[in-house]
C-alpha cells in the first residue's frame, strides 16, 4: 500500500512520500519537486504540470491555471465574477449553475468541470508518485486551506475520485504543517504540562492562513484558524503588472491588456522581478525583448518603491493574526514560536509584518514550499495499516458555526440547534434525539453567513425517513447522527428509532457524544454516507453521560435521504471517471507515437554523427555517402509527410535504417571487444 501525501496548491503542487527511510518529497520527471498546477489541452492529448506551464503563453485559451478557488462555486458566485475577467481561457455556466471551464480538445469544443481539471492535475501527481514508488498509488491524504466550506471540499473529494485515488484524509494546509512541525519533536510537553503553544502561517499564491496549534507529547490540538481568502503573492504580481502596463502605456504608446500573450508574459517576468526583491534592495531591471509590436520593453524597480505600492497588501497580513490570537484566548506570551511556509512569507516586508505583530523574531525551521506535502504524507502514514509511524492524535476545528433546523410536514416542533460551535473540535459525532410521529427533515446551515468565504450558507437537507409513531399513539424517540467527518465535511450520517421504554425521560437534545478515533474510523469510511452508528474505534465520551442505557432498547435504523447537496451525483461521477481512464488511454497513445517517432530522429543523428566519427573505419566511403544520403531524406520526410503518420510507420522506418546501420555497429563493436577480450585473457592467464 502507498503511503502519499500531496499538497494542491493554487499555483504549485508537492509530493511526499513514507519510504522506509523516512518522509521525502518527490521529483516529477523534470527533476523538479514542484508541479505546476496547470493543465494545457490541444488537438492530439493534455499536457499537465511542467509541460503544461510552458504552454501557458502559445496555447493560452485552453491552458488552465488558477482554477482552485472554483471548486465547488456556481458560475454566478462573485468570486468566480471577480476571477473570470483575468483568466486568459473561458468560463462557461454548467447547466446545474456549476463553473465550467471551455477549451478546445481533440478538434471540438469542450466544458470541462473544475472536478475534471483537479483530477486531471491529481492523475499527473498519481502517476509521479507511481513512477518515484514503483508501485501503483491509490490512498492518499490530500491538503485544502482550512477555510474552504463543506461546498468546497466534497468538490475536491470528487477530483481525487475521478483520478481514481482513494483519499483517506483531506487535511487543512495549516493543520498538515502543525503535523510536519510535531512529530519528530522530542521535547514536547507530557500530557499533564502546559501545552507548546505554535502560531503556523502560510501565504500561498492566492490566500494567507494562519493557525495556532497546542501541542503535547504524542497530539497537537488546533486552537483557532484564520484566514484572508483574498491575500496571496499573486496580489503582489499584480501590484507590479499594473504599475508596468501603466507606465508602458505612457512610455511605449502600448496598451498590454488588450494583448493576452503580452500580458501572460508580463505577469511571469513581474513575478520573477518580485522573488528577485526579496533577496535584493537594490534597483532591479525589467527587460522583454520583442514585447509587443515588436518594441523592446525595459524599466526598473527597487523593494522600497515595491512596498509603497503593496501596502494595501501588507496592512491585511496583521488581521488574521489578530483574529487567531483573539480566538485562541492566548495571550503573546503564550505564545512559543511563530513558523512561516508558503512561498509569498519570503517577502521580506510581510515577515516584518507578522514579527512585529508577536513581537518574537519568526522561525523558518520548515521547508517553506514543502512542509505542508510533508505533513499530509505524514497523516497518510498514521492512518495507513502499512506503515510504522510514531501515534499522533490530530484534532483539528470546526471553522465555521452549523446548526440545524428541524421540520415536520404536519407536527409542529419547527426548532434549530447550533450543533458545531465556532473551534469545536473535528471530526467530531453527536446524536441528537428527537420525539417524532412522522417523516422530518433536517436543514443544515452555516450559523454566521457574515463570517462565512462562501456566498451560499446552506450545506444541505437530510431527511430521516420511515419514522412512525409508537403503537399507542405516542411520538417515538428517534436518534439521529450528526458528524464533522475527517474531510471536513458536514452529514446526517444516521439515524434510528428507539422502541419506547417505560419511565424514561423526555425531550433530551444532546444524548451523547461520540468522539472519533480518527484512525480506525477513516479505514470503516468507504463512502461519505454510509458510516454507521458504534463504526470500530467510535468510543463514548463518558462525560457526556447518560450513555449507557439501563434498560436494553430495540433500535430500528432509519434511511437518510441526503438533498441539495454540493457533491456530484453518482452517475455523473462515474461518467467523469471513465472518461478520465479514456483521456489518460489517449495521452499514452500519443506519448507511444512521439517517443516512436522521436526514435527515428535521433537514431539519424546518431547514425549520421558516427558515420562521420568512429564508424568511418568499418564502412566504405561509397556505402556511408549513400547512406548518409538516406540519412538526410528521412530526416526531411520527417518533418514533411513524415510529420504525422501513425506509430507503425515510424517503426517500420526505425527497422529499415536499423537494418543497414546494425551491421556497421556490430563490426565496430567487434573491433572493440577484442582487444578487451584479449586483455581479459591475458589477467586471467
Ligand atoms: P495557495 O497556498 O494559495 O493555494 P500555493 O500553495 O500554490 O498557493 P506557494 O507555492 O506556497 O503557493 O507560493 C507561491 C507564491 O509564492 C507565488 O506567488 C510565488 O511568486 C511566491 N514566491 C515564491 N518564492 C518567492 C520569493 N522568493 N519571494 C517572493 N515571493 C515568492
Ligand atoms: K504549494
Ligand atoms: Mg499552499
Amino acid at each position: 500500500m502507498s503511503v502519499v501525501g500531496i499538497d494542491v496548491g493554487f499555483q504549485n503542487c508537492y509530493i511526499a512520500v513514507a519510504r522506509s527511510g523516512g518522509i521525502e518529497t518527490i521529483a516529477n520527471e523534470y527533476s523538479d519537486r514542484c508541479t505546476p498546477a496547470c493543465v494545457s489541452l490541444t488537438s492530439k492529448n493534455r499536457m499537465i504540470g511542467n509541460a503544461a506551464k510552458s504552454q501557458v503563453i502559445t496555447n493560452f485559451k485552453n491552458t488552465v491555471h488558477g482554477f482552485k478557488k472554483f471548486h465547488g462555486r456556481a458560475f454566478d458566485d462573485p468570486l468566480v465574477q471577480v476571477e473570470k475577467p483575468k483568466l486568459p481561457y473561458s468560463l462557461h455556466k454548467l447547466p446545474n449553475g456549476n463553473t465550467g471551464i471551455k477549451v478546445r480538445y481533440l478538434d471540438a469544443d469542450k466544458v470541462f468541470t473544475v472536478e475534471q481539471i483537479t483530477g486531471m492535475l491529481l492523475t499527473k501527481l498519481k502517476e509521479t508518485s507511481e513512477s518515484a514508488l514503483k508501485k501503483p498509488v491509490v490512498d492518499c491524504v490530500i491538503s485544502v486551506p482550512s477555510f474552504f466550506t463543506d461546498a468546497e471540499r466534497r468538490s475536491v473529494f470528487d477530483a481525487t475520485q475521478i483520478a481514481g485515488l482513494n483519499c483517506l484524509r483531506l487535511i487543512n494546509d495549516t493543520t498538515a504543517v502543525a503535523l510536519a512541525y510535531g512529530i519528530y519533536k522530542q521535547d514536547l510537553p507530557t500530557p499533564e504540562e502546559r501545552p507548546r503553544n505554535v502560531v503556523f502561517v502560510d501565504m500561498g499564491h492566492s490566500s494567507f492562513q494562519v493557525s495556532i496549534t497546542a501541542f503535547n507529547k504524542g497530539k497537537l490540538k488546533v486552537l483557532a484558524t484564520a484566514f484572508d481568502l483574498y491575500l496571496g503573492g499573486r496580489n503582489f504580481d499584480e501590484a507590479l503588472v499594473d504599475y508596468f502596463c501603466e507606465e508602458f502605456k505612457i512610455k511605449y504608446k502600448l496598451n498590454v491588456r488588450d494583448n493576452p500573450r503580452a500580458l501572460l508574459r508580463l505577469h511571469q517576468e513581474c513575478e520573477k522581478l518580485k522573488k528577485l526583491m526579496s533577496a535584493n534592495s537594490s534597483d532591479l531591471p525589467l527587460n522583454i525583448e520583442c514585447f509587443m509590436n515588436d518594441i523592446d520593453v525595459s524599466s526598473r524597480m527597487n523593494r522600497g518603491h515595491f512596498e509603497e505600492m503593496c501596502a494595501q497588501y501588507l496592512m491585511r497580513v496583521e488581521m488574521p493574526l489578530k483574529s487567531a490570537l483573539e480566538q485562541s484566548k492566548l495571550s503573546r506570551d503564550d505564545i512559543y514560536a511563530v513558523e512561516i511556509v508558503g512561498g509569498a512569507t519570503r517577502i521580506p516586508a510581510i515577515k516584518e509584518r507578522i514579527a512585529k505583530f508577536f513581537c518574537k523574531d519568526i522561525s523558518t525551521t520548515l521547508n517553506a514550499d514543502e512542509a505542508v506535502a510533508r505533513g499530509c504524507a505524514l497523516q497518510c502514514a498514521i492512518l495507513s495499516p502499512a506503515f510504522k509511524v510514531r501515534e499522533f492524535s490530530i484534532t483539528d476545528v470546526v471553522p465555521f458555526p452549523i446548526t440545524l433546523r428541524w421540520k415536520s410536514p404536519t407536527e409542529d416542533g419547527l426548532g434549530e440547534c447550533e450543533v458545531f460551535s465556532k473551534n469545536h473540535a473535528a471530526p467530531f459525532s453527536k446524536v441528537i434525539t428527537f420525539h417524532k410521529k412522522e417523516p422530518f427533515d433536517l436543514e443544515a446551515f452555516y450559523s454566521s453567513p457574515q463570517d462565512l468565504p462562501y456566498p451560499d450558507h446552506r450545506i444541505g437537507c437530510f431527511s430521516v425517513q420511515n419514522v412512525v409513531a409508537q403503537p399507542d399513539g405516542d411520538s417515538s424517540k428517534v436518534k439521529v447522527k450528526v458528524r464533522v467527518n475527517v474531510h471536513g465535511i458536514f452529514s446526517v450520517s444516521s439515524a434510528s428509532l428507539i422502541e419506547k421504554q417505560k419511565g424514561e425521560g423526555e425531550d433530551i437534545i444532546m444524548l451523547i457524544c461520540l468522539k472519533n478515533k480518527t484512525k480506525q474510523v477513516i479505514l470503516a469510511l468507504s463512502k461519505l454516507f454510509q458510516i454507521q452508528e458504534g463504526a470500530p474505534g467510535e468510543k463514548q465520551d463518558p462525560a457526556a453521560g447518560g450513555s449507557k442505557p439501563k434498560v436494553k432498547v430495540k433500535s430500528i435504523d432509519l434511511p437518510i435521504m441526503a438533498n441539495n447537496i454540493r457533491q456530484l451525483d453518482s452517475d455523473v461521477l462515474n461518467n467523469f471517471v471513465d472518461y478520465e481512464r479514456q483521456m489518460i488511454i489517449q495521452d499514452k497513445l500519443v506519448k507511444e507515437l512521439n517517443d516512436a517517432k522521436n526514435a527515428v530522429e535521433e537514431y539519424v543523428y546518431d547514425l549520421r554523427d558516427k558515420l562521420c566519427g568512429v564508424y568511418e573505419k568499418y564502412i566504405t566511403e561509397e556505402d556511408s555517402n549513400r547512406l548518409t544520403l538516406m540519412l538526410e531524406d528521412t530526416e526531411n520526410w520527417l518533418y514533411e509527410d513524415g510529420e504525422d503518420q501513425p506509430k507503425q510507420v515510424y517503426e517500420e522506418k526505425l527497422d529499415a535504417l536499423k537494418r543497414l546501420g546494425q551491421p556497421i555497429q556490430d563490426r565496430h563493436r567487434e573491433h572493440e571487444d577484442r582487444p578487451r577480450a584479449f586483455e581479459e585473457l591475458g589477467k586471467k592467464l
